[in-house]
C-alpha cells in the first residue's frame, strides 16, 4: 500500500465556471469529491490553500516545502494540485530546496471542473499514478499534465489556454503516461538543493528590449533591491546604455543574473563588446544557463537566503 500525501492549493483545477463562463473559486475543491480510487494507494488529502496561483508567492512555496519536510518518513509520495500560472515556479522552488527520496508530482488544469473537456480530474489521477510509481523516486519535482511528465528544472507554461500548455523546450518531455504505463525517457543529473527558512529577498525580473536604456536599472540600483534578473537579448546581451545601467548595480554589490528572453536555448557569454555577454560577465554579472527569468529569480533568492558568496552563487546559478 502506498501512502500519498495530497496538498491542494487551488487554481483552475479547483474552480468552476459560472453561467456566464467566468471561472471563479468556490468554497469546496471539486477534487475532494473525486470519484476514483487507485489500487494499493491510500490518500491523505489536505487543502493547504484555495488560491488562484497568481496569489501564490515564495512565502506560500515555503509553507508547502515545510509541510513536505514534515511528512518525511510518513509518506511514499506527494501530489500537489496548483494553479498553472505559477506552477512552474512552485515546482522549481521545491526542486531546489527539497532533498527527499519519494516522488513529488505537481499538476493543475487548464479547464475548470464543470467546463466541457475539463482536464483537472484526469490530470489529478495521472499525477497520483506517477507519485505512486517506484520509477518516479529520486527524479526531483515532476510536473504531470496532459499525459506528460516534465522535470521542474525545464518545464514552463507555453500557452495561455491549451491543455498541452506545459513543455520543456530545452530538454524535451521527461516521461509519458499511457493507460497502462508510466514511461521515463531519460534521467537527469540531480541538481544541488539548499535548505531554506526565509524568503525575504527583493529580486525583480526585467525583460530587455530593443533600445532599452539604463534609466530603470539606475532607479533599481538606488532602491535597495537584493538582486536583479535580466531576461537579456539572444544568448545574453544588452544594449550599451543598459549595460552601463547594469554597472550601477554591480558597483553597489547588487548581484545581476543574466538569462535569455529567448524561449529556448542556453544563455552564455559570447560577444565581446559593451553590452555583449562576455563583457557583462567580466563586469560581474552571473549567467544562469538553462532557465527562464522567473526560475532564475527563485534560484538567486535561495542562494542569497543561504548567504552564498559570489563564487558559490556563480557555481549554483551556472548549474545546468
Ligand atoms: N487560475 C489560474 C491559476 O490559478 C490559471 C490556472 O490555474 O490554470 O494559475
Amino acid at each position: 500500500m502506498k501512502n500519498i500525501l495530497v496538498l491542494h492549493t487551488g487554481g483552475t483545477i479547483a474552480m468552476h465556471a459560472d453561467a456566464d463562463g467566468d471561472v471563479e473559486t468556490g468554497p469546496d475543491n471539486p477534487l475532494n469529491q473525486a470519484d476514483f480510487s487507485l489500487p494499493d494507494v491510500q490518500l491523505t488529502v489536505e487543502n493547504i490553500f484555495n488560491l488562484p496561483s497568481e496569489y501564490i508567492g515564495p512565502e506560500h512555496m515555503l509553507q508547502i516545502q515545510q509541510r513536505i519536510l514534515a511528512a518525511q518518513g510518513q509518506v511514499d509520495g506527494v501530489v500537489i494540485t496548483h494553479g498553472t500560472d505559477t506552477l512552474e515556479e512552485t515546482a522549481y522552488f521545491l526542486d531546489n530546496t527539497l532533498d527527499v527520496d519519494f516522488p513529488i508530482a505537481m499538476t493543475g488544469a487548464m479547464r475548470s471542473a464543470n467546463e466541457l473537456g475539463s482536464d483537472g480530474l484526469y490530470n489529478y489521477q495521472t499525477a497520483l499514478r506517477v507519485a505512486a510509481d517506484d520509477q518516479s523516486a529520486n527524479r526531483g519535482v515532476l510536473v504531470v499534465m496532459n499525459d506528460e511528465i516534465h522535470a521542474a528544472r525545464f518545464v514552463t507554461k507555453t500557452h495561455t489556454t491549451n491543455v498541452a500548455t506545459f513543455a520543456s523546450p530545452v530538454s524535451g518531455t521527461m516521461g509519458l503516461i499511457t493507460k497502462r504505463r508510466i514511461i521515463y525517457l531519460y534521467d537527469l543529473v540531480p541538481g544541488k538543493t539548499f535548505p531554506i527558512q526565509a524568503v525575504s529577498k527583493n529580486i525583480p525580473v526585467l525583460k530587455a528590449y530593443a533600445g532599452m536604456n539604463g534609466q530603470l536599472l539606475e532607479l533599481l540600483a538606488a532602491t535597495g533591491i537584493d538582486g536583479l534578473v535580466i531576461e537579456a537579448l539572444g544568448a545574453g546581451n544588452l544594449g550599451q546604455e543598459a549595460a552601463l545601467g547594469v554597472q550601477h548595480l554591480l558597483n553597489r554589490q547588487i548581484p545581476v543574473v543574466i538569462v535569455s528572453r529567448s524561449f529556448n536555448g542556453i544563455a552564455e557569454p559570447v560577444y565581446d563588446y559593451l553590452g555583449g555577454g562576455t563583457q557583462l560577465e567580466k563586469a560581474g554579472a552571473i549567467f544562469a544557463a538553462s532557465i527562464n527569468g522567473q526560475k532564475a529569480r527563485l534560484k538567486l533568492l535561495i542562494g542569497l537566503e543561504n548567504h552564498l558568496n559570489k563564487a558559490a552563487l556563480n557555481d549554483y546559478l551556472h548549474q545546468f
